[in-house]
């Protein structure tokens, strides 16, 4: 495991600001950038991936044997037929919905067109899947952010202090919001969703705005859209506040209270279908508040499309630990028995185990961080043992 180091500063003034013509020779160089927004200028760090870029990335959703798994052997092996049939109906109805999310590009449709429904969504849907989205506009192949990303699948910027603030005083009525919801459920077992809220454009368009305007000036957008190969747009903002007593990381089997926790519970691989996210710190994250984590050049896992689809289905209903939804998948064929959050399944100790630990990079950072990533590497965060953390989750689609 490895937490954020800082090394060798170059201050770098440039002609134009807001460019990001620049190139790293050294993995241990980062730069303070001068950017520009609309109305201020600001300064951004990149900061380096703590190892130098990896290899070849095996797929680690296939090496869980669930036949052999102690949470869920005896499940296998009793599955009944009813239950497998039951299981497989469960799974072809979450597949098809999925093929038509992913013909569609869903993730990709803004937040304020899937809210409205109708019409309008069906339209961006039918774009999608024409695929009529404006080309990606030229963009420099050095430029530190996409270089980083494309060789560890993350990319870590800093703002400078003042701009952290203006973002952080705009997003206060939203956070105290947030607050009280989260209160209100005090007594209810949390899940993961109940730490987060969306941000409309419509109703918060400052909010949006400043957000947006952040990620272009930083150079995160146009890095998004060269590593992706067309012209992102800010779908989602979501604000998340996650303390100690969420729960959705403990307690991984509910029914077998003695199994100690995994050391990669809640690693996993977003089923979203291969966006980014930007996850802006909005405080500061020690190694107690739940800093985001990243297996680094896990981005170019060895994975077949199938069993991508398969795990992102999967994902959609039948990856819960509790052993009603264990049961169930259990039940599935051997083929389909994998999913995108894996690391509650993997056996501590076991090769799988061992190579997440070895290429975790621990983002711990003062509030202003940006973490940009890939979302089908392997990452979790947010599972907070002191304090409050309080982040702005951004996915760019
Ligand atoms: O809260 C975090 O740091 C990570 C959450 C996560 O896995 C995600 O947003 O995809
Ligand atoms: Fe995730």
């Amino acid at each position: 495991m490895h937490t954020l180091s800082t090394c060798n500063l170059q201050n770098l003034s440039l002609d134009q600001p807001g460019q990001t013509k620049l190139a790293i020779s050294n993995p241990c160089d980062y730069a303070a950038l001068v950017m520009e927004t609309n109305s201020e200028s600001f300064s951004v760090q990149i900061i380096p991936a703590p190892l130098p870029r990896g290899s070849q990335f095996p797929d680690l959703a296939r090496s869980v044997d669930y036949g052999r798994h102690p949470a869920y052997q005896t499940l296998v092996t009793q599955a009944g037929l009813f239950l497998r049939l039951r299981a497989l109906g469960s799974f072809v109805k979450t597949f098809t919905g999925l093929l038509a999310k992913r013909i569609t590009r869903y993730e990709m449709i803004p937040y304020d067109l899937r809210n409205s429904g109708g019409l309008a969504m069906a339209r961006q849907g039918l774009k999608n899947a024409l695929r009529l989205n404006s080309p990606t506009a030229p963009f420099s192949g050095d430029a530190p952010v996409l270089a980083s990303l494309r060789d560890h699948g993350i990319a870590v910027v800093q703002i400078d202090e003042q701009a952290h603030d203006r973002l952080e005083a705009i997003a206060a009525a939203h956070f105290d919001m947030l607050t009280k919801r989260r209160k209100e459920r005090e007594n209810e077992t949390r899940q993961f969703e109940d730490s987060r809220s969306t941000v409309s454009r419509t109703s918060e368009p400052e909010l949006f705005d400043r957000i947006e305007s952040l990620l272009h000036a930083a150079g995160i957008m146009d890095a998004a859209s060269a590593y992706l190969g067309r012209a992102v747009q800010l779908a989602d903002v979501n604000p998340q506040i996650n303390d100690a007593s969420d729960s959705f990381w403990r307690d991984i089997f509910p029914d077998m209270p003695e199994t100690p926790l995994s050391p990669t519970a809640y690693y996993h691989r977003d089923a979203s279908g291969g966006d980014l996210k930007a996850i802006f710190y909005i405080s500061d994250v020690g190694p107690k508040n739940g800093p985001f984590t990243y297996v680094l050049g896990s981005h170019q896992a060895d994975v077949r499309r199938i069993d991508d689809l398969i795990c992102e289905a999967n994902d959609h209903g039948l990856s819960a630990t509790d052993r009603a939804t264990r049961s169930l998948f259990a039940a599935l064929p051997k083929a389909l028995r994998r999913k995108g959050s894996f690391g509650n399944d993997l056996e501590p100790g076991s090769d799988a185990a061992r190579l997440i630990a070895e290429r975790s990079w621990s983002i711990e950072g003062p509030a202003g961080s940006i973490v940009l990533f890939d979302t089908k590497g392997i990452h979790r965060g947010g599972m907070v043992e002191h304090g409050e953390r309080r982040v702005i989750t951004c996915v760019l689609g």
